[in-house]
């Protein structure tokens, strides 16, 4: 079949809402930009192990402790899912870690700034994972079959870490002054990067008409942002934090938050590399990846041993 052929059929698939998976005909830039953002979602979750991991060893109680624990070994999984799945596109994950290690490749904005407090904790949980979870249920419904797939899974653990996150938040917002003044603090600290990790504004995206085309997007950066600051402020209120934007107001005719101006320059600087934790985060990610080399070795070794034995018996 010749390539005009496939792409009306690979198109009329995507038209008729069909999953793409890996054996199907592609086109490239479909492939490409898969393995664009799905990489970066993949390194995206293991940088993001390790502002959280900063705080297992000083977590307030064994009850916190074993729950950052099992958040952050999740995020680990959910790497792993992404790093199989982008394989699935022809690229290998020794390749996608080489970029990573080598500050080549991009991961989320908003893994760039310290856990200073506790209370981090509390707004990563409930702000980074809150807005993950927007766009990642929309990416659940997406065309590439392995990716969309990964999602489900993945949205359902970063349901429990939102809770988690918003019930440290509730506490400490409910604790005596220099909790409630230390929620407020982080809270003030993480809205604007959270309201940023979405992306750039939809006049700003290059590869948003592309990937929406291909329903890999199945909607815009901005209005996922919208959903997520809709949701979030009436939970702000509930707990009784002030959202750090003196120019927020809700419109009673379109039913929406309207927000202040974003710092774009602030984005865009962070994703080049200058925000206040990049070159630590790749530092510390690339020491991590030298300290687990026996492990790998040792795995791949008992499964070689294993499969020996298996064509032996
Ligand atoms: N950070 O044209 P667009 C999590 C780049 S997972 C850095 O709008 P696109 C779980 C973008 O790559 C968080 N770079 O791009 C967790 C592009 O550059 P390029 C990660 C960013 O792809 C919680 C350029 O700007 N989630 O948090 C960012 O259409 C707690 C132009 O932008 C995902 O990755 C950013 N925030 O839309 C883990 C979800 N935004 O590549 C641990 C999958 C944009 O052309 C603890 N990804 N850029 O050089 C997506 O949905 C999309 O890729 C967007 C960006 C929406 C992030």
């Amino acid at each position: 079949m010749d390539d005009k052929k496939q792409l009306e059929q690979f198109e009329a698939k995507i038209a008729a809402g069909l999953k793409i998976e890996p054996k199907d005909w592609m086109p490239e830039a479909y492939r490409k930009q898969l393995i664009r953002m799905m990489s970066q979602h993949a390194h995206s979750e293991i940088v993001g192990m390790l502002p959280e991991g900063n705080w297992i060893t000083r977590a307030p109680s064994l009850r916190r402790k074993a729950i950052l624990l099992a958040k952050v070994q999740d995020e680990a999984g959910h790497g792993l899912y992404l790093y199989s799945a982008t394989e699935t596109l022809g690229v290998d994950r020794s390749e996608l870690l080489e970029q990573l290690h080598s500050g080549k490749a991009k991961y989320s904005s908003i893994f760039n700034y310290p856990t200073l407090t506790w209370a981090d904790i509390g707004a990563i949980g409930w702000l980074v994972d809150g807005a993950a979870i927007m766009n990642q249920t929309a990416l659940a419904r997406g065309s590439y079959g392995p990716y969309s797939r990964a999602m489900v899974k993945i949205c359902k653990e970063e349901s429990f870490h939102n809770r988690q996150g918003y019930e440290i938040m509730m506490n400490l917002a409910q604790g005596t002054p220099e909790q409630k003044e230390m929620a407020q603090d982080a809270f003030n600290r993480w809205w604007w990067p959270s309201i940023m990790m979405l992306g750039p504004s939809d006049d700003k995206s290059p590869n948003s008409d592309q990937l929406m085309r291909w329903k890999v997007k199945m909607e815009s950066n901005d209005a996922i942002r919208q959903r997520f600051i809709d949701r979030t402020v009436p939970q702000a209120e509930f707990i009784g934090l002030k959202v750090p934007d003196a120019d927020l107001k809700f419109n009673d005719v379109t039913g929406h938050y309207e927000h202040g101006p974003i710092n774009w320059e602030e984005f865009f600087d962070v994703i080049k590399g200058n925000g206040p934790c990049n070159a630590k985060r790749i530092k510390d990610r690339v020491e991590a990846d030298k300290k687990g080399a026996w492990v790998r070795e040792a795995a791949t070794a008992y499964a070689a041993k294993q499969a020996k034995e298996k064509l032996v018996a």
